[in-house]
């Protein structure tokens, strides 16, 4: 791990840390950076501006830094109808791997019994992806033919 530095070069002040992007002044205000957390602000060496003026007859880049904060994709976790697998199994199945209550199984199976697809929860996609398999193993141990698939929200 390095320790966050300043450095001043010939493009004035950079801030440099981990887990940090640098963008030039201007830039920042064409995000939509007033939702997220943001870097230092105010003026501090060589200000904010953006004139690069320090009185000293030179001129550079001002950059302000801002962390990164990407939300990841969301996967639906989706189970299919089949007409085999036993009502009950699917309500267990629900209940086990999803969280969910007696009386919300119910009604997810009944809908995916009803409409041939339905939602069971969603999740990153590794969190998706081990829930699939989970219901994939459970299912196949129990020698039944339930499917359950995952597709980006
Ligand atoms: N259709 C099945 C039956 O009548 C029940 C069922 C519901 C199966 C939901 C799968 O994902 C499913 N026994």
């Amino acid at each position: 791990m390095r320790e966050p530095t300043t450095m001043t070069t010939a493009h004035q002040t950079v801030f440099d840390a981990d887990n940090m992007t640098t963008l030039p002044v201007g830039t920042l205000d064409l995000l939509t950076a007033a939702s997220g957390p943001s870097g230092p602000k105010g003026p501090g060496k060589g200000g904010d501006d953006g004139s690069g003026g320090d009185g000293g007859g030179k001129t550079g880049l001002v950059t302000k830094t801002r962390p990164k904060t990407k939300k990841p994709s969301l996967y639906k976790v989706l189970l299919l109808n089949d007409d085999y697998t036993p009502m009950e199994f699917v309500v267990l199945v629900l209940q086990k791997y999803f969280g969910k209550n007696r009386e919300e199984a119910e009604r997810i199976m009944l809908h995916v019994h009803q409409k041939g697809v339905g939602v069971c929860g969603v999740y990153t996609f590794e969190i998706a992806e081990t829930k699939v398999t989970q219901v994939m193993d459970f299912s196949r141990s129990n020698n039944h033919p339930l499917q359950c698939t995952m597709e980006k929200e």
